[in-house]
């Protein structure tokens, strides 16, 4: 599918996804299909933009995302809303699937999911009889310990109803940057070269092998957020980690337990770093590489909805740089295996001559069209690209069907305690991004919302510690303590308090667990046990976060002039 089509969905389910916050154009699409008469469903636990423009919200209780959507199909079978014709033609499994499903009743599961179960099962009616049920859903799914499992459960729901593969249905997963989703084509996993070819299989590997000329290891990697581990932790000496390469990547702002993650590049015994901006993972490297931006390099990326666009390059970078390619191809040359291209079309060329899923999406034809939607798999113009990846109930298993799936609940790992009593959740928000390098350097988008930050509370939770309304506060768990100024709110339910992550000072990933989904490795950023405290000398604590800033800002080589922070 792509983003325009959610206009014309008759249902959207917005799960555990902040589009006004996060996808502002995405957030548009919301708002047209709201005025198109599209009924929209929010599972949130926030009263977030879409929650209020929501026809229902389901206000779940954070870390029990597999309680509702599994009431939500068992509902939807024990009422009858299946669609059998397509289950029995297009999927695998159903047997199994409702064996485990039976046990979700909306009654049983409504304390814990803290929704009435007469909501659960009007969700589950408005989603599966609407004829055309959209899902979108986001970082409130992923960022939890069980989140490969939530994402096939939202996909259950779409293959019970038959919402695939038509316009304007299906399970919209709707991704972080910009070009996250092209990270992924190209490879960027431990486990597949580019286009998704397995790095297991033997056949593949051989193709890659001749392509290259090279022998290529026939094991998978390993996946960014366990780095730490095996830097600090991997007894076997074949596996330990002793040099890091990291591009485009502030682990240290951005990976759960700050700490540990400090440690492990202190370890290490050799750290480049390669990114446009400094940043605190910078402050660890041994050779720092300045690369150009998107706006002084060209190349292609892929939208959310795996759509290959290319950017052009609009400035000439300034000073002595390169591009990323320019980079890689020199550090290649240099230890031992000469890379050569003049021109990104040459390497893209390569790319899709080796991937028969992109085959055919030339420049030219990306030129052409603005965006080619892989599989492409021929070159000619009457191969436009695949808009609807399960076009006529069609799946990617050897025999064609889908695969109902269907576990159990797993709680978040470490949950609210007597020390730590409240659970926190980190999020995002519209200002600023991930961490911040690129608006932080920006004045203007700082003079909007600056330094320490924010923490969501509930007024109930902030009249019990006597907190006001934007009082400096501490917030602590098992592994950090922070201070962020506190935003009373509405917005958030008695119990849960939430952070963006997008701060220096107030950095909650000081804080964060890092327990990872067995399958993903994405950490449970979502979830895990703090304290708030209230500071009783606020001149003392603004002093003390504008010297930890003063700080920062000196090692991140930051001299734009700041003006109006408070002391
Ligand atoms: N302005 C801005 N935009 C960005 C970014 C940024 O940093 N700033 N980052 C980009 C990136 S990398 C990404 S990945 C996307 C992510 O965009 P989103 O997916 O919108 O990410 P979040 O805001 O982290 O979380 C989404 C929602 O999940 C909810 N949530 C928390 N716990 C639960 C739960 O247990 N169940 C459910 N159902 N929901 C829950 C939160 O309340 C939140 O509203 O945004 C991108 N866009
Ligand atoms: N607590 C908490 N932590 C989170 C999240 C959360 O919700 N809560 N979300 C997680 C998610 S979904 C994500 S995606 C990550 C994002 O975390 P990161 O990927 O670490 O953050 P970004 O700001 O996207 O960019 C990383 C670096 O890339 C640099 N950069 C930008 N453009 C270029 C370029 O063209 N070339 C090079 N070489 N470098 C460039 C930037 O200057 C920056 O230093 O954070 C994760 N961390
Ligand atoms: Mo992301």
């Amino acid at each position: 599918m792509g983003v325009p089509e959610i206009e014309d969905a008759a249902l959207l389910f917005v799960f555990g996804y902040n589009g006004a916050d996060s996808h502002p154009i995405v957030a548009r699409r919301i708002v047209r299909a709201k005025q198109k008469g599209a009924k929209i469903i929010c599972a949130d636990p926030r009263i977030i933009e879409t929650a209020r423009i929501a026809d229902m919200h389901l206000q779940l209780k954070g870390g029990t995302n597999l309680l509702l959507v599994n009431a939500i199909a068992n509902t939807i079978l024990e009422e009858g809303l299946t669609d059998e014709d397509f289950i029995e033609k297009h999927s695998n499994g159903y047997a199994e699937f409702k064996e485990i499903v039976k046990k979700y009743t909306p009654e049983g599961v409504s304390v814990q999911v803290g929704i009435p179960a007469s909501d659960i099962r009007k969700a589950a009616r408005m989603y599966a009889t609407s004829g055309r049920s959209m899902i979108l859903y986001g970082m409130g799914v992923c960022q939890f310990g069980q989140a490969v499992d939530v994402v096939k459960a939202l996909a259950n729901l779409t293959i019970m109803t038959g919402n695939l593969g038509r316009p304007s249905t299906g399970i919209g997963p709707v991704r972080g940057q910009n070009n996250v989703q092209g990270a992924c084509d190209m490879g960027a996993l431990p486990n597949v070269f580019p286009g998704y070819q397995a790095v297991t299989n033997p056949e593949l590997r051989a193709k890659f092998e001749k392509a290259w000329g090279v022998k290529l290891p026939d094991q998978n990697g390993i996946t960014l957020t366990v780095v730490p581990h095996q830097v600090l932790h991997e007894k076997d000496p074949t596996k330990q980690i002793h040099g890091y390469y990291i591009m485009g990547e502030d682990p240290v702002q951005s990976d759960p337990d700050s700490a540990e993650v400090r440690e492990s590049l202190e370890k290490c015994d050799f750290v480049v770093m390669q990114d446009i901006f400094m940043n605190k993972t910078g402050q660890y490297a041994d050779v720092i590489l300045p690369a150009t931006s998107w706006c002084e390099h060209e190349g292609v990326f892929s939208c959310c909805d795996r759509g290959f666009q290319r950017v052009r390059k609009i400035l000439e970078p300034v000073g002595d740089l390169k591009t990323d390619w320019q980079i890689i191809c020199e550090m290649s040359t240099a230890m031992g295996y000469p890379m050569k291209y003049n021109k990104t079309e040459e390497i893209w060329n390569e790319v899709i001559e080796l991937c028969p899923g992109f085959y055919g999406a030339t420049y030219q034809k990306i030129e052409k069209q603005g965006s080619v939607q892989w599989p492409c798999r021929d070159r000619s113009d009457a191969d436009t690209g695949t808009v609807y990846l399960h076009k006529g109930g069609k799946f990617s298993n050897p025999d064609g069907k889908a695969n109902f799936f269907a576990t159990d609940w797993r709680p978040p790992q470490e949950v609210e305690n007597k020390e730590y009593p409240l659970t926190l959740c980190t999020v995002r928000e519209v200002g600023h991004y991930s961490v911040r390098t690129m608006s932080g350097n920006c004045r203007m988008l700082r003079n909007l919302e600056d330094e320490p930050g924010w923490l969501q509370i509930s007024p109930r939770d902030a009249e019990k510690l006597g907190i006001k309304h934007q009082e400096l506060v501490r917030v602590s768990s098992l592994r950090g303590s922070v201070i962020t100024r506190a935003n009373v709110t509405e917005r958030v339910k008695k119990g849960a308090v939430y952070m963006t992550y997008q701060w220096w000072v107030g950095a909650c990933n000081e804080l964060t667990n890092a327990n990872l989904d067995p399958i993903s490795k994405t950490p449970e950023y979502k979830y895990c046990a703090c304290k708030v405290e209230k500071l009783s000398d606020q001149k003392a604590a603004w002093e003390d976060v504008n010297k930890t800033l003063a700080d920062l800002r000196k090692k991140m080589r930051v001299d734009v002039k700041r003006e109006g922070v408070k002391a």
